[in-house]
């Protein structure tokens, strides 16, 4: 279970800073360039010196994951203004790592605010909606480890809900972070050999009291039904929709990525992106015959990347489910080498290992 652990997280920033290469390049990527990017890397690689920068830098993505992470393990349980501080302090020490649009609002009053008001700032943004932006869902990865031994849907899913609030208030955020959380808690506990319908099945019965519940309080006019076939975005249980999708085309052997991008979506929101990051996980653990060559772990990787759009975060949500399954030995020596960072990541993920076994004996 440590190589799982160390496996989600470093999975988490490999992808993140490979992804970073490609974030924006909105047409999908030829397989065959990332693979060659990669192999040019590791041979600049090779040149550097001890001491030298890796080639490969984290973006906001490893750099928010971080905070929640330390925060968990130096406050022991979910501290709000800690997690906060951190989040704003990070921030403004390096603001060019690529942040959202809108988000360093919440950071601007963040930095002194009082610490019974640390969820105001995300209420307030985009007038009052919240943003729906995969910001809260990119950095969650550290919270199904910390929850891992408590084995309580429940109490994952408040757990998540409170780090996602600290800046995304909207639903469909709140939503997509916590579908991540249970595709890593479910990635952590599988066998190596995954039965993709009974996942997308398990992550169905999580999410739907969910959506369905935010639909019975919303004051929102129901959606009118329209003559042409409504986009899955447009149902009122999107991610239950599009993980129903999903099970469709992984039963298709002609499935092009222009579907899965026109289906799923591969841009910053939230409801756009996880889904693309559950699919491509779940596409290399059937092993995808064009990457023959390659780990399932890599493979996850370079298919997510593949997808265009909002590579760093959509890699980095599947880099973590990828690596909680098939652990750190999954992931090639020549990946952690050149991506930054990946020690912090290795050791964060012992201390939240650590943390399960301390609570367990106590
Ligand atoms: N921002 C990026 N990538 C683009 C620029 C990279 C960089 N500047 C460069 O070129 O070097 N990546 C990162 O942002 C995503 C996470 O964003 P987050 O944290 O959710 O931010 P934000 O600002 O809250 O939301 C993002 C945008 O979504 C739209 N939006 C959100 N909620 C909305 C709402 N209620 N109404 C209307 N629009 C809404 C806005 O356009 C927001 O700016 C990750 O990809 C991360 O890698
Ligand atoms: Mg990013
Ligand atoms: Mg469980
Ligand atoms: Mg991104």
């Amino acid at each position: 279970m440590l190589s799982r652990f160390k496996g989600c997280l470093v999975g988490a920033v490999v992808g993140d800073c490979i992804g970073a290469i490609y974030e924006g390049h909105y047409a999908k990527i030829q397989t065959s360039l990332i693979i060659e990017k990669l192999k040019k890397l590791d041979k600049a690689r090779e040149n550097l010196k001890e001491g030298d920068e890796k080639p490969l830098s984290y973006t906001d993505d490893t750099a928010m994951t971080q905070s929640v992470a330390l925060s968990l393990i130096q406050k022991g349980s979910f501290d709000a203004a800690d997690m906060a501080k951190r989040f704003a302090e990070k921030f403004f020490k390096e603001p060019n790592r690529g942040y959202g649009g809108n988000i360093y609002k919440v950071f601007q009053e963040l930095e002194d605010i009082d610490p019974e008001d640390v969820f105001k700032p995300a209420a307030k943004q985009f007038n009052g909606s919240g943003s729906y932006g995969n910001g809260g869902a990119m950095r969650i990865s550290p919270a199904p480890l910390f929850a891992f031994n408590e084995n309580n849907d429940t109490k994952l899913q408040e757990l998540v809900t409170s780090i996602t609030r600290l800046t995304h208030t909207h639903h469909l955020a709140i939503h997509g972070a916590i579908l991540v959380a249970h595709a890593i808690d479910q990635s952590l506990r599988c066998d190596a050999e995954v039965d993709v319908n009974k996942f997308i099945d398990d992550l169905i019965t999580k999410l739907k009291p969910l959506e369905e519940k935010y639909v019975a309080s919303s004051q929102d006019e129901p959606p009118t039904k329209k003559s042409v076939k409504r986009s899955l975005d447009e149902e009122e249980t999107p991610y239950c929709a599009k993980l129903a999708r999903m099970k469709e085309m992984l039963q298709d052997e002609s499935l092009q990525k222009s579907t899965i991008i026109h289906d799923l979506g591969h841009d910053v929101a939230a409801v756009s992106s996880v889904p693309a990051a559950v699919l491509s996980f779940l596409i290399a653990t059937q092993k995808i015959p064009k990457l023959k060559d390659l780990n399932q772990f890599e493979q996850t990787i370079i298919y997510a990347i593949s997808l265009g759009g909002d590579t760093d975060t959509i890699a980095t949500m599947a880099g973590a489910m990828a690596g909680a399954l098939y652990g750190i030995e999954s992931i090639p020596e020549t990946w952690r080498a050149c991506c930054e960072s990946v020690n912090k990541a290795e050791k964060m993920a012992e201390d939240l290992f650590n943390l399960n076994n301390r609570s367990s004996s106590s």
